[in-house]
């Protein structure tokens, strides 16, 4: 083969020209690149000596699509995208054949569906994921797919997003082949048969097999109800389906021109602001000033002491990534207990389809449940999950320390409790760090990165190995108390607490957040949490954490405990969304009426906005205090944890994004306002008040400090 255009790794074979998609790290398809790409295309297509045209990816991977960034900005005059692109192919008389290797995203597979064939190996994944950033496929995709394999399993497809294997993207005939062995090789002998050209702009849409086209409008009047209302996360989602009824109904030509329309939309609205702000955000998670020359040390095993709900759960995660791990639990029925729980919850997956018997086997065995200390000497890494009291985990520090090797890291998964406490009952306090998992630790997200006073950067950068290992959303939080989620929670809470102590009844509050778009309020939350666990923070939090009632203290002495104990702020019932439907009820607004006329606190009549600006305020103060702090290093590092640990709707983008969406001055005065009605709880944060003052904007700001505070 002969390279023709190094930068596009191009080359020829007899009659076929090869053009390797090349643009690290993920061959996105930028305006500059498309730039370079056309001119490829369009070289290949004067030559005559080409008569085929084959496309692969560089760098382990076909494309990841169009360049986000790119929509930030309007197009450069003159500049090239991808749509020109994909318009050259369609104009084209020579086939052209996409040869696939890793993911084809986005726009890199609308590329794809533009070619006559496709042929992808096994380990390739597919997907139209713009649905995730709040937009749709805006390169011919919307109309493509239904013509190539129905309306309504394109739709599908392009809702979910996510990137489909292989095997299954050939079953729904988007591939024509998988090749186990060389794929460009394959395709090159495709393409020197000079196959016929197959054109899916040609195809007439249908909506799926034996379902007839005058069905289509009840079938377009269907998905609309299927997906969120628009104003709660389903903007796209209705827009997508709408660019798919054109395909159904319009000429294609027709059809591509109400796809752009629809995409440009799209672009500027803000929930595709907001979602693109989390894509970026999760990926400068790992960017810590300082940590780059840091190698991570390899975590061949780890382990694990305490075999409760969340030790078991840390277990699973680990078994889960390939990663060995010993639990360690004195109370012998703890281990029995877990073992128990573990092996069952393997076996549900394998009913489930998720897993096979083998997958779960191999888990199963991949954790090996002990009383016996000794099995965390060679632990590469130790996570203490035991009872949240800093004087147990002090000592279980001290004891891992006498036990483990000396290169091995010892994390504690406090959600609270100061780190350096801990690594001072050790003599290798710079390999010790806070490891926070949430609950259920196997299936919740995210995972904050808690450094102390001595964490050496090589430990903070095997936590963040280990995290992407574990497949988390890694976050780094400096050591003060709660650290940055629990902490914003705590106020988020406490607000929560004040409007029920006023006399809004908690069903109230909790309708009024699930209509902004959080899955539930805060006292469902609560309740899920467990009271009595409430409690126990509102204790180690001291006079700060205490509401103007002892409603909470009340509520655990009747056992009201939460959902566990079928009532808490809410009452459950077996036959009411499997008991996880929270249900009014009236005893504990009479509790919360009675608790606070013994303590004078005057009732108020709130409007919904009040609720919602008491309840999302506080978490935006709190917010800005940590990043004033150091405890959290960006805005955008606070978002993630809101939308990945807490359920914010991630269409807003996370609570300080949607500071900058309300307008931080104004968010600003109403906290004033708050503070003047309420008291010094609200006094606003310096960083708050300086943004407010020159009208600027959260995300301009970054945290000053980098995540290295003391215990406060
Ligand atoms: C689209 O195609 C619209 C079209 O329909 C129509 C247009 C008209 N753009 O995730 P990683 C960066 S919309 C820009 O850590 P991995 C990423 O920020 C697009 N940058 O790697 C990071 O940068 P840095 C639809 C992108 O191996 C670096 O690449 N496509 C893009 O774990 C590595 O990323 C998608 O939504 C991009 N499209 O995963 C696909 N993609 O190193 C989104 C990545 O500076 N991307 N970057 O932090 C992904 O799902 C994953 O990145 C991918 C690689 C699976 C590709």
């Amino acid at each position: 083969m002969i390279p023709a255009d190094p930068s596009l790794a191009s080359g020829q074979d007899d009659k076929v020209r090869l053009i390797t998609l090349d643009n690290p790290p993920v061959n996105a398809l930028s305006f500059a690149y498309c730039a370079k790409l056309y001119q490829a295309i369009e070289a290949a297509h004067a030559d005559d000596s080409v008569e085929a045209i084959v496309f692969t990816g560089a760098n382990g991977l076909f494309s990841g699509g169009a360049d986000v960034n790119d929509f930030n900005n309007e197009p450069p005059a003159g500049a090239i995208t991808i749509r020109d692109v994909i318009r050259a192919l369609e104009l084209s008389v020579k086939p052209h054949i996409a040869a696939i290797d890793g993911v084809a995203l986005g726009g890199g597979l609308e590329l794809a569906l533009a070619c006559d064939y496709r042929i992808a190996t096994p380990r390739s994944k597919l997907g139209l994921p713009e649905i995730k950033l709040g937009l749709l496929p805006g390169a011919g995709g919307t109309q493509r797919l239904p013509r190539l394999i129905g309306a309504r399993a394109g739709l599908e497809f392009m809702l979910k997003g996510s990137g489909v294997p292989a095997a299954r993207v050939l079953e729904l005939g988007i591939l024509d082949e998988i090749v186990d062995g060389n794929v460009i090789e394959r395709a090159i002998s495709l393409a020197k048969e000079v196959p016929p050209k197959r054109r899916i702009s040609a195809l007439q849409a249908t909506i799926a097999p034996e379902v007839p086209m005058q069905a289509a409008p009840f079938v377009v009047a269907q998905a609309h109800k299927m997906v969120p209302p628009e104003e709660n996360g389903g903007f796209a989602a209705h827009k997508l389906i709408d660019a798919v009824q054109a395909a159904v109904e319009l000429p294609f030509a027709f059809g591509v021109a109400r796809e752009a329309r629809l995409f440009d939309e799209l672009v500027r609205s803000e929930p595709s602001l907001a979602l693109r702000h989390i894509f970026f955000a999760e990926r400068e998670l790992s960017k810590v000033p300082g940590l780059e020359p840091a190698l991570p040390l390899a975590v061949a095993k780890a382990g694990v002491v305490g075999a409760g709900t969340m030790g078991s759960g840390i277990a699973i995660t680990f078994a889960q990534s390939g990663v060995p791990v010993a639990v360690v639990d004195t109370n012998e029925e703890a281990v029995d207990k877990a073992r128990q729980t573990v092996m069952g919850m393997f076996m549900y997956q394998v009913q489930k389809g998720r897993l096979t018997q083998e997958e779960a086997w191999q888990r199963g065995q991949s954790i090996t449940f002990t009383d016996d200390w000794s099995e965390l000497a060679d632990a590469d890494l130790v996570v203490e999950a035991v009872f949240e009291d800093l004087d147990v985990k002090r000592e279980v520090f001290a004891k891992l320390d006498g036990i483990v090797k000396p290169a091995g890291l010892l994390a504690s998964n406090t959600s609270t409790l100061d780190i350096d406490a801990m690594a001072a009952a050790t003599k290798r306090p710079e390999k010790v760090f806070g490891m926070h998992f949430f609950v259920p630790a196997n299936i919740m997200p995210l995972l904050e990165i808690v450094r102390g006073r001595a964490t050496s950067a090589q430990t903070l950068a095997t936590a963040f190995a280990i995290g992407k290992t574990l497949k988390k959303k890694a976050v780094l939080a400096g050591n003060a108390f709660g650290f940055i989620g629990n902490r914003m929670v705590f106020d988020y809470v406490r607000e929560a607490f004040a409007l029920a102590e006023e006399g809004t009844a908690p069903a109230r509050v909790d309708a009024v957040l699930k209509v902004f778009g959080f899955p539930m309020g805060p006292f469902a939350m609560s309740d899920l949490s467990g009271l009595d666990i409430g409690l126990h923070v509102q204790k180690l939090q001291g006079k700060s954490g205490r509401g103007r009632t002892n409603v909470l203290e009340q509520l655990v002495e009747q056992k009201r405990l939460g959902q566990k104990a079928m009532a808490g702020f809410f009452k459950y019932d077996k036959a009411v969304g499997k008991g996880r439907e929270p249900i009014a009820d009236p005893v504990v607004e009479q509790l919360f009426a009675q608790e606070a006329r013994k303590a004078g606190v005057a009732p108020r009549v709130v409007t919904d906005r009040e609720i919602r600006g008491r309840l999302l305020y506080a978490l935006i103060n709190r917010g800005a205090y940590l990043l004033e702090e150091g405890v959290a290093l960006r805005p955008g590092d606070v978002d993630i944890v809101y939308v990945y640990g807490y359920g914010f709707p991630p269409h807003h983008g996370g609570p300080m994004w949607y500071a900058d969406e309300v307008g931080v001055r104004r968010v600003y005065e109403r906290i004033r306002d708050f503070e003047a009605t309420f008291g010094p709880q609200w006094k606003p944060s310096a960083l708050l008040a300086r943004i407010a003052e020159r009208d600027g904007t959260l995300r301009q700001a970054q945290g000053d400090k980098s995540g290295e505070v003391t215990h406060a």
